[in-house]
C-alpha cells in the first residue's frame, strides 16, 4: 500500500465517522457506494475513478465561498483563495491540452455547453450588434433595439450530430435548452457505415447554413476529424464548437493528435472532468483568445457561484494528467477497447460501425430479441454496470432502445489490460446468449422483462468477481 493510501485510508476512516455521528445513514451510503463499486465491472463510458488526492481535495471548507465572477472580478469580497484555486486549474488545463484560454467555473458538462453557446451568442451577434448601435452594454440598448436583438438570439441555427447516431442532447435537442435557443438540423451517420459522412455534412451545412457546428459526442464509437469539421464550419462561417465530454482523456493523454486533436481546430470546446480524464465530477470550457472575453462573463451569465473545491480537484486532476503515466493509462483505454470489441465480434456480437477507435464500444442487442433496457437489466444482475443506448436509426425509441453502451476508462484505471478486458467481452457475450424476452400478456415479446436463469447470473458473478478481485479499486482503503 502506497503512503497516499494508507493515509486516505485512516483519513476517510474519520471522514466517515465524523459524517455519521450527524447522519449515520449518509455514511452508510458512502461505504456502501465504495463496496458496490468495488463489486461490479462498471463499464459505463462515462465514469471512471477519480484519485483519492482528487476526491479528498473536493471535501473542504474552500466549498463555502461565494464567489460569482470571475478570476480578480468578483461580486463577493474576499475571493482571494479562490482566485488563487481558479488561476492554478485554468493554467493547469491551458497548458495539458495547449488551449489559449480556459474557463474552469462550469459545475457539468451541459453547464460547459452552455457557457460555449452563450460566448458564441455573445461574440457572433450580441457584441456586433452593439457595437453597430453605439452601444457599450446591453443596458444602453432603447427597448426597441434590445426586443430586436432577443428575436435574433431566437433564429440562430445549430447543427449537431443526431441522437441515435451519438450526438448529444445540448446539440440543440428539444429535450434540452440548447433545442429551445436554436433552430437545429441534425448530421447523421452512413447508414451502411454508421459513420460520419462528411461529404453529406457540408452539403447540409451549405443548405442550412447554421451559426454553429457541434462536433462530438456521447456514444459514437470512433474518432473524428476535426480538421473535416473546421473546414467545413469556416466553408460557411458557422463557428466550431466542440464538445469533448468524453473524450478529453484521450487528448489530454495524446492518444487524439494530429486531425483527430480537437484544440487546434475548435473555436469553443465544452468537457467535462470526470470521463475519460478521471478528475472531479465538474466541466470546463477552452476557446481561442477570440472567444475567451465571452467564455469568462460565463458566471453569472448562465453558471451560479462556482465550486471552489470542485475547482480545486480539478487543479489536482488537470496536474495529473499532465504525467507520463496518464498518457499510458490513456493509451491503454484505447488498446483495450480494441480488444473488448474484437473479443465481441468474436462471439458474434453486432457492434455499431464494426468496432471501435476510442473507448466506446456501442452493441446492437437487437439480433438476440433484447432492447437495450434486457439486456442492460440482465447485465447488471450478473454483475456488469453499462447502460443502455440508441443505435442508428433505432426502432425501440430512446428509452428501451436497442444498444447498450460500454467503454473502457473506469477498468483501466482499475488495471483491467487485455487479458481482462477478453474476458470480460466473453462474460458480456454469455449474458446475452443466455437472456430471452419475458412475453407480455398477449403473447408479444415485451420489451423491459426479461428471463435469466439466477444460476447463470450467479456464476458470471463469480468470474467477474475473480477479476476484479486481481485489481482491487483504492488498494489498501479499508474502512
Ligand atoms: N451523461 C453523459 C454520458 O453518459 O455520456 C452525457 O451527458
Amino acid at each position: 500500500m502506497s503512503d497516499v493510501n494508507a493515509t486516505a485510508s485512516s483519513a476517510y476512516r474519520q471522514i466517515l465517522e465524523v459524517i455519521g455521528s450527524v447522519e449515520p445513514r449518509i455514511a452508510a451510503a458512502t461505504k456502501q457506494e465504495l463496496t458496490d463499486q468495488r463489486g461490479s465491472l462498471k463499464l459505463i463510458a462515462s465514469e471512471n475513478y477519480a484519485s483519492l488526492p482528487v476526491l479528498l481535495t473536493m471535501g473542504t471548507w474552500l466549498s463555502d465561498k461565494y464567489a460569482e465572477g470571475t478570476i480578480g472580478h468578483r461580486f463577493y469580497a474576499g475571493c482571494q483563495n479562490i482566485d488563487t484555486v481558479e488561476s492554478i486549474a485554468a493554467e493547469h488545463a491551458r497548458e495539458l491540452f495547449g488551449a489559449e484560454y480556459a474557463y474552469v467555473q462550469p459545475h457539468s458538462g451541459i453547464d460547459a455547453n452552455l457557457v460555449a453557446y452563450w460566448a458564441i451568442l455573445s461574440h457572433r451577434i450580441e457584441s456586433p450588434t452593439l457595437e453597430r448601435l453605439g452601444a457599450k452594454t446591453v443596458n444602453d440598448l432603447a427597448e426597441d433595439d434590445w426586443e430586436d436583438l432577443r428575436r435574433e438570439f431566437n433564429t440562430q441555427r445549430v447543427m449537431g450530430m443526431a441522437l441515435d447516431a451519438g450526438g448529444h442532447l445540448t446539440h440543440g435537442f428539444r429535450h434540452n435548452i440548447s433545442g429551445k435557443m436554436f433552430q437545429q438540423r441534425s448530421y447523421g451517420t452512413d447508414p451502411t457505415s454508421q459513420l460520419i459522412d462528411y461529404d453529406k455534412l457540408r452539403a447540409d451545412a451549405k443548405e442550412f447554413k447554421p451559426l454553429i457546428i457541434a462536433a462530438g459526442y456521447s456514444a459514437y464509437p470512433r474518432r473524428v476529424n476535426f480538421a473535416k469539421m473546421r473546414e467545413i464550419a469556416d466553408e460557411v462561417g458557422a463557428t466550431l464548437f466542440i464538445d469533448m465530454a468524453h473524450f478529453a482523456g484521450l487528448v489530454a493523454g495524446k492518444v487524439f493528435t494530429g486531425e483527430e486533436n480537437p484544440i487546434p481546430y475548435g473555436h469553443v470546446i465544452g468537457s467535462t472532468t470526470h470521463k475519460s480524464l478521471r478528475g472531479p465530477r465538474g466541466g470546463f470550457v477552452l476557446a481561442t483568445a477570440e472567444y475567451a472575453d465571452a467564455v469568462d462573463k460565463g458566471c453569472p451569465m448562465v453558471l451560479g457561484g462556482p465550486l471552489g473545491h470542485v475547482m480545486a480537484a480539478k487543479a489536482v486532476a488537470f496536474a495529473e494528467a499532465r504525467t507520463e503515466s496518464f498518457q499510458t493509462y490513456a493509451q491503454a483505454v484505447a488498446d483495450n477497447a480494441k480488444t473488448l470489441a474484437e473479443g465481441l465480434l468474436k462471439r458474434g456480437v453486432k457492434l455499431v460501425t464494426g468496432g471501435t477507435d476510442n473507448h466506446i464500444v456501442l452493441l446492437d442487442v437487437s439480433a438476440y430479441g433484447l432492447t437495450g433496457r434486457q439486456a442492460e437489466s440482465a447485465l447488471l444482475d450478473s454483475g456488469v454496470v453499462t447502460n443502455r443506448n440508441s443505435v442508428p436509426a433505432d426502432p425501440n425509441g430512446a428509452w428501451y432502445t436497442s444498444g447498450v453502451r460500454i467503454g473502457t476508462p473506469a477498468l483501466t484505471s482499475r488495471g483491467f489490460g487485455t487479458d481482462e478486458f477478453t474476458a470480460v467481452a466473453n462474460l458480456i457475450a454469455d449474458v446475452l446468449e443466455a437472456t430471452t424476452p419475458a412475453l407480455t400478456k398477449s403473447g408479444a415479446r415485451g420489451k423491459a422483462k426479461y428471463i435469466l436463469d439466477a444460476s447463470v447470473a450467479n456464476s458470471i458473478q463469480s468470474r467477474a468477481d475473480e477479476l476484479l478481485a486481481g485489481h482491487p479499486l483504492y488498494p489498501g482503503l479499508e474502512l
